[in-house]
């Protein structure tokens, strides 16, 4: 029987060493189909483990963590969320964090000025005042707040930030979108240049304008074209500090008013970054009601000859003199 089997079936299993006899009589080598039975195989085995290993029916997909689901965002207190720009040339400043300033002296100052910008040159005071019908440009005699020269602006222009750049004047408007550029001596208006957005504080590094609008943001801008040319968003940490108004440059530093703060920010011009703050709390004079939501903290100016900085507020009847000792 096993013998019949033999001969009629092709590929007998225990025919060895290898050579198998048909029922002609011919032999044939068993390894040629065994290797192509074995690669058969292979095939069908890395095929199958290929299929189950990419998903496909129904097979769990192995996924990598989101690193971003679980990070808390800042409380930013603005909806504008344009990261902060460093570009790569920006100046990398070393800057004091502790000074000290102690008073000097209180002068008078012009009540009836709503303070918008305040800046020193030759030991007068520039100052621009807002308010609609009655916004002006002023030259202040520091000792007796006398207003010694004086450019009233259109009605229909509300005076923000101040800054004298060479021989000009640069006075913002706030929602006017314009900025008048006067003859430092005379007050003369030379030309006007128009900008995106609010105006509030302006002061210079003496290349670049510095301009600020309200926001965290404070934009460099080329003084022959008023064109930004970089951008800084303040920040505390990882929180954006809005309100940013009057501005003034000092020793490498911009200080900045905030609206309606009594505390004035110093930041770091390279990257925005806050280096400290100056609780001005107690100079607000008894004539302003400490929670007056007007008649605020608003005005830096600094003599970089005697070191001394100069602040006032809104309809404030004082200017404060402050040595600056870092
Ligand atoms: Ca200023």
């Amino acid at each position: 029987m096993i013998a019949a089997l033999q001969r009629k079936i092709f590929f007998p299993c225990l025919a060895l060493p290898g050579f198998l006899t048909d029922n002609r009589g011919m032999k044939h080598s068993i390894y040629p189909p065994l290797l192509l039975f074995c690669l058969a195989c292979c095939l069908t085995c890395m095929a199958g483990y290929s299929i189950l290993s990419s998903g496909c029916f129904g097979a769990k997909k192995e996924t990598l963590p989101d690193t971003n689901a679980n990070v808390t965002q800042p409380d930013t207190g603005n909806s504008d969320t344009t990261p902060p720009t460093k570009p790569d040339d920006s100046p990398v400043i070393e800057l004091p964090v502790q000074l000290k300033l102690s008073l000097v002296a209180v002068h008078p100052h012009d009540a009836q000025a709503f303070t918008q910008g305040l800046e020193f040159y030759k030991g007068k005071l520039y100052e621009s005042t807002g308010h609609y019908s009655r916004s002006t440009l002023r030259l202040v005699e520091i000792a007796t707040g006398k207003v010694l020269q004086q450019h009233s602006l259109a009605r229909q222009y509300f005076g923000e930030g101040i800054t004298l750049f060479g021989d000009k004047i640069y006075q913002l408007t706030w929602q006017e979108k314009t900025c008048f550029v006067y003859d430092r001596e005379t007050f003369r208006q030379e030309k006007t240049f128009t900008y995106p957005g609010e105006g509030w504080g302006l002061t210079n590094d003496g290349t670049h304008l510095m301009m600020s609008d309200g926001s965290p943001r404070i934009r460099f801008l080329n003084p022959d074209t008023f064109q930004p040319v970089r951008v800084i968003d303040v920040r505390d940490g990882n929180k954006r500090v809005t309100q940013i108004n009057e501005l003034e440059y000092i020793h490498g530093e911009i200080w900045a008013n905030m609206l309606g703060s009594k505390y004035i920010v110093r930041i770091n011009p390279a990257d925005g970054r806050v280096i400290g703050w100056i609780n001005c709390t107690n100079f607000v004079p008894k004539e302003i009601s400490p929670n007056d939501p007007e008649n605020v903290l608003n005005g830096i100016a600094f003599d970089a000859e005697t070191n001394r900085v100069y602040i006032t507020g809104k309809h404030w009847p004082v200017l404060y003199e402050l040595q600056l000792n870092e």
